[in-house]
């Protein structure tokens, strides 16, 4: 049985994920809990090798089914070797994406549809999800504005930017497919807005984390 807790960060392009964990991660660490700051695709090793071949190069490289098989064999990688020894270990694991993604992303954005999706979840990884998501939530315009920004100041052969390049309508649809999953899924998400400053989501994500989990809310 797992004694450490296991938290997902969830959202379209630039809501934040990546700034959010690592100010969770630090609070974390300061109220005295072993945390692991991790992401996916990637996470581990080999998950990282095949993150390589999902995030660049040309939009329409992989089929949806190559492309939703990738992510669970990253993903498995990912839980064996990082998520479950830690969890098992006592400690929390944080991961700046995990399976929602896949069902937003591929089934929903790519069309894959949620059955089949639900159907490699189960068989790949047992049925295993988070104790809590964070769904950081935001116009599309804004958060690819904010991801443009920083791929802007990478050189061409460090851009992860192959979804980033994906037309507008697909962000769209993408925002609502991550809605509609926290609307099933009421017990294990908290959808929290990503607008505002850095301080000001973070302020929103401690308070559903403290009360979630029973910690104090101040900081
Ligand atoms: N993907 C998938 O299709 N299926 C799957 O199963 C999985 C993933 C697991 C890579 O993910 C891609 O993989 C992703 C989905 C797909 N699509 N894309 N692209 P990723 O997590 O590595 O990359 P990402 O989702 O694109 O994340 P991101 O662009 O790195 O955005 P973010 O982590 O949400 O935001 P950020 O890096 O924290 O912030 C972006 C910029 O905005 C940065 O300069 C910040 O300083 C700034 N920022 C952050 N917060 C604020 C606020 N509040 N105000 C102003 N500026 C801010």
């Amino acid at each position: 049985m797992n004694k450490g807790k296991f938290i997902s960060f969830e959202g379209g392009e630039g809501t934040g994920k990546s700034t959010q964990v690592k100010i969770l991660y630090n609070h974390l660490i300061t109220k005295g809990i072993d945390v692991v700051l991790t992401r996916e695709p990637g996470g581990a090793p080999g998950a990282e090798e095949i993150r390589q071949l999902l995030l660049t190069g040309n939009p329409d490289k992989w089929v949806p089914m190559t492309e939703v098989l990738l992510f669970y064999a990253a993903r498995v990688d990912h839980l064996n070797n990082t998520v479950l020894p830690a969890l098992k270990a006592g400690k929390w694991v944080i991961t700046d994406r995990y399976a929602d993604s896949t069902f937003a992303y591929q089934g929903a954005g790519h069309g894959l549809g949620a059955s089949v999706v639900q159907e490699i979840h189960r068989i790949a990884t047992n049925n295993f999800w988070p104790d809590m998501t964070v769904l950081l939530d935001i116009e599309p315009e804004a958060g690819l504005g904010r991801a443009n920004i920083r791929e802007a100041a990478l050189s061409e052969d460090k851009r992860e930017d192959r979804f980033e390049k994906m037309e507008g309508s697909y962000h769209h649809r993408l925002r609502q497919a991550f809605l509609d999953i926290a609307g099933h899924n009421l017990d294990r998400f908290r959808v929290i807005s990503a607008e505002g400053s850095i301080d000001q989501v973070a302020d929103r994500i401690w308070q559903q984390v403290a009360t979630t989990f029973g910690l104090a809310h101040g900081k």
